[in-house]
């Protein structure tokens, strides 16, 4: 697997002048915001950046990957394509800023799911308590920006009816998560309501295993691979822009294409 993450030796910046046209191409289609750095450049692909072709290969990627989910325009009402369970990859392919041996499991028995924010009911929740809510399935596609996918089976709890549950003002702007990894993450509201949007803790009938997120994370059909956090803490509805943890390196934060 290409890991993702190559913080040391950023290259020359006169290497993506090259690449001038094709930046500015991604830029107008919102694929990039203006302030995608190099070093988000090289994690973003795992390439080295120090050799033009393959700073333009990344791009490239970018760009391709783009016009072949385009069809799936982000609407709120539209439900993305779903896929049969004989198409299922199992187990799921796995990726993370850092490469799978680095995955620090969670304990069960100790965590617990903070909500906060502009709710009505702002406690903690356990796994139980969590495990004992209706459960939705879905067999969707899961894209990383990387430029690879796979067909998951994933199944939770619908997001809407949890911030239903919680009480959450479904007019505020944003669902904000924390992860046991520091890896922020958040989408908009409308997202967040999406009937394609979950909680999961199960992957092709069984829980969820540790490096795809136990206990719980978000899947959603209308994203990108990196706005779906895994292991997730917390929960927070709030009004306030919160970032991510790439999005704040200079991705796109909307990433519904
Ligand atoms: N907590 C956490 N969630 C994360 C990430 C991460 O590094 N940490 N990586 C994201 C990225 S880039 C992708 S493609 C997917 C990968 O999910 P998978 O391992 O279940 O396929 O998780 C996303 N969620
Ligand atoms: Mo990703």
């Amino acid at each position: 697997m290409r890991s993702p993450f190559r913080p040391a030796s950023l290259p020359d910046p006169a290497i993506l002048g090259d690449q001038k046209p094709l930046l500015r191409d991604l830029k107008r289609r919102k694929l990039l915001r203006g302030g995608l750095s190099l070093g988000a450049l090289s994690l973003l692909t795992g390439c080295d950046v120090k050799r033009p072709d393959s700073v333009q290969d990344a791009l490239l990627s970018i760009s391709r990957l783009n016009d072949g989910v385009q069809a799936w325009l982000f609407d709120p009402t539209r439900l993305a394509p779903t896929y049969s369970p004989s198409q299922v990859l199992v187990p799921p392919k796995f990726n993370a800023y850092y490469d799978v041996d680095k995955v620090k499991p969670v304990d069960a028995s100790r965590w617990t799911l903070e909500v906060s924010g502009l709710v009505t009911e702002r406690k903690s929740w356990t796994l139980a308590e969590l495990a004992a809510l209706p459960r939705t399935e879905m067999i969707i596609k899961h894209i990383c920006i990387e430029g690879w996918d796979y067909i998951g089976d994933w199944s939770g709890v619908r997001l809407s009816s949890f911030l239903e549950l919680i009480g959450a003002d479904r007019k505020a702007r944003y669902v904000a998560f924390k992860t046991a990894d520091d890896y922020p993450s958040s989408i908009d509201m409308a997202t967040a309501l999406h009937p394609q949007t979950i909680l999961a803790m199960d992957y092709a009938g069984s829980t969820i295993t540790d490096p795809f997120g136990f206990p719980l994370r978000l899947r959603m059909s209308t994203k990108l691979g990196y706005k779906n956090p895994k292991w997730i803490t917390a929960i927070e509805v709030t009004n306030i822009y919160p970032g991510g943890y790439w999005e704040n390196q200079g991705f796109p934060w909307f990433a519904g294409l």
